[in-house]
């Protein structure tokens, strides 16, 4: 397969900057050696920007502090965000330590659990990151295609049950992660000081304009939703027959974000093309991948990912389309039914004898506070497990392939620093998600994970009053529409549009098979909380046995709302816009 791109896909309209910026950067290198090396700044040019973040690397500057430096005529407190590569989610104890050394010499002093099972870290100076990757890559870590235009860090159920079915997938999660890596080595010249390539580099899947723009892929096993397997580009969903893994039903077109008030950007669950046996994934994700590169639209960022490809060529051209460049013909897809997307917290017993400990973190962020030492106490396991860590996409940690014998010593380990606490929190706490937002996401229109602590506080009154104490409901908080959080798959979604104001969204399916709808444009999280309240008391009182939140308010509450907003309907105020 080529690198060309269809011309006839692209029309007469001009290609994005992007486009130039990644076809003359001679396979990702442009100049940013030679902007890391300029001291008279802490940032780099644009077109580094956009080029590092194929590297993993984000520009970003401290938007808390923007205000005063500007009166100060000072240039913004750039720093940068780093996010690694993890298939599936899975890190070493030695990789642990490695990556919270990090944090506390060379980074803010936190490690950010992200909803694709990976760290970030935040506040790496200039001058700091090569000495980043250079520590990661000394325990076999690289943030390679992290981001970017390319297949991002694939996820797996983390899961980590240590049962053959689930190890299969893992294998074929990170064996497709290597498969769709970029193949330029300007990674290992940049960061890691490797000789120059005298030329003659070729990128055989991607082509030198890599995708017109980012492409996730996840892998789930059904009755597990973890992954939010219709939110991905692609998504493998593991058939299991008789206790063997048999293949996959592929999954193409899922995505979440849009833009507030425009109607032509929209989240789109993905669509099943059918069933594949398991020794092809590599061959139809090379498959979805190039079809995408070469038909995907390349002249408008906000309608370059695969779900708009997908809906403007039809779902029946894109399945032919990646039979005819894989050769493989897609069976009927075999049935599945995915009941949650709940990770399992505390101890499990697997059955290989080994044991896993899954312990929620609020947001994924891994820090010490007084009197709470989360980063000390994971440390403090690394340094004595033997197993290894599990990532998930709800932003929690397994640690696992615990023996019988450590165990205890963990249990003390959690207990000692009060983390055994975390677990015994609302099962609305627990199933939370919030994006990163303010300070440090360059797009936030409004805060996100700083304020849910609170929101959650509020809604757990509001839960109990209702006698939902116990109840598992999907919330999630995003500070802008870009859907780093999945906010279209919760129950109760929040999406920023303006400091302080929230487009707020109810009705997904709790197994993340169905989009929540707009209830209302534009709203404070406290008028949020106010709004849910008898909405909540009703479904307390006037559920069906067994139904849900989400599909409480789908079935009651949504259609009968007279102030209902389909996706799209609002005006917005203006946003930034990202050429990510
Ligand atoms: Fe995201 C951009 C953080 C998962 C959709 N996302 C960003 C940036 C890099 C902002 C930027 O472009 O300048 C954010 C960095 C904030 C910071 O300070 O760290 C950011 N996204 C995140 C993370 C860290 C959120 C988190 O709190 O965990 C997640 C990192 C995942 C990872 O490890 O790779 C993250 N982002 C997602 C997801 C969820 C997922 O992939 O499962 C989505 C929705 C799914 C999807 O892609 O459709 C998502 N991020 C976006 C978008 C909108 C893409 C679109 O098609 O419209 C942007 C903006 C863009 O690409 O223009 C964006
Ligand atoms: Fe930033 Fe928006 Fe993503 Fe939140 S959803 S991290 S505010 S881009």
């Amino acid at each position: 397969m080529g690198g060309s791109m269809s011309s006839e896909s692209q029309g007469a309209k001009p290609l994005v900057a992007n486009e130039a910026i990644k076809s003359q950067s001679n396979f990702l290198r442009g100049e940013i050696a030679k902007d890391v090396a300029d001291t008279s700044t802490g940032g780099i040019s644009e077109n580094s920007n956009q080029l590092c973040k194929f590297h993993g690397l984000y520009m970003q500057d401290d938007r808390d502090l923007r205000t005063e430096l500007k009166k100060a005529g000072k240039e913004k407190a750039f720093a940068f965000m780093l996010r690694v590569r993890l298939p599936g989610g899975k890190a070493t104890p030695q990789q642990w330590l490695v990556l919270d050394s990090i944090a506390d010499e060379l980074a803010s002093p936190s490690l950010r659990l992200t909803t694709r099972q990976t760290f970030q870290f935040h506040g790496i100076l200039k001058g700091n990151v090569k000495q980043v990757i250079r520590r990661m890559q000394s325990v076999l870590l690289d943030s390679i295609a992290a981001c970017g235009d390319v297949n991002r860090n694939v996820m797996a159920p983390p899961n980590p049950e240590r049962s053959p079915v689930l190890e299969q997938v893992y294998q074929h999660s990170r064996a497709w992660s290597e498969y769709a890596l970029p193949k330029t080595r300007a990674y290992y010249e940049v960061w890691l000081d490797e000789e120059l390539v005298a030329g003659g580099e070729e990128e055989p899947m991607y082509g030198p304009t890599y995708l017109p723009r980012k492409f996730k892929t996840g892998f789930a096993i059904p009755p597990l939703n973890d992954v939010d397997i219709f939110s991905q580009d692609l998504g493998y969903i593991a058939i299991v027959e008789n206790g063997e893994l048999v293949g996959y039903n592929v999954t193409v077109g899922g995505g979440q974000g849009m833009n507030h008030g425009n109607a032509a950007t929209y989240p789109r669950l993905a669509d099943v093309l059918g069933f594949i046996p398991a020794d092809r994934v590599n061959a139809v994700g090379e498959a979805v991948l190039t079809t995408q590169r070469d038909y995907g639209d390349r002249t408008n960022r906000r309608h370059a990912r695969l779900k708009y490809t997908i809906d403007d060529r039809g779902v029946e051209w894109f399945k032919g389309e990646v039979e005819r460049r894989s050769g493989v013909t897609f069976e009927p897809a075999r049935p599945f039914e995915f009941t949650t997307i709940e990770d399992p917290h505390g101890w499990h017993e697997c059955a290989d004898g080994t044991w896993f400990y899954g312990l929620h973190i609020l947001s994924g962020r891994i820090k010490d506070v007084p009197g709470w030492p989360m980063k000390t106490a994971l440390r403090e396991i690394a340094e004595i497990h033997t197993g290894d860590f599990r990532l998930t996409p709800s932003q929690n940690l397994t640690i696992s392939g615990v023996t019988p014998e450590q165990k205890p010593k963990i249990d003390e380990i959690l207990a000692r620093h009060g983390l055994s606490a975390e677990n015994n929190r609302s099962r609305l706490r627990l199933n939370a998600l919030s994006c990163v937002a303010l300070p440090t996401c360059g797009l936030a229109l409004a805060e996100s994970e700083r304020a849910l602590p609170d929101l959650l506080s509020k809604f757990e009154t509001v839960l109990e009053e209702a006698g939902l104490k116990d109840d598992a409901i999907s919330l999630r908080i995003t500070g802008c529409p870009n859907g780093c959080a999945r906010p279209y798959l919760a129950e109760i979604g929040f999406v920023g549009r303006a400091p302080g104001k929230y487009a707020l969204f109810l009705g997904a399916k709790y197994n993340g098979t169905r989009l929540n709808r707009l209830v209302s444009p534009s709203i404070t999280l406290d008028d949020g909380v106010e709004l849910l309240k008898p909405i909540i008391k009703r479904y307390a009182l006037e559920r069906k046995e067994g139904e849900e939140f989400g599909d409480f308010c789908d079935r009651v509450i949504l259609p009968a709302d007279a102030t209902l907003h389909s996706v799209g309907t609002v005006e917005s105020p203006a946003e930034p816009v990202s050429a990510n």
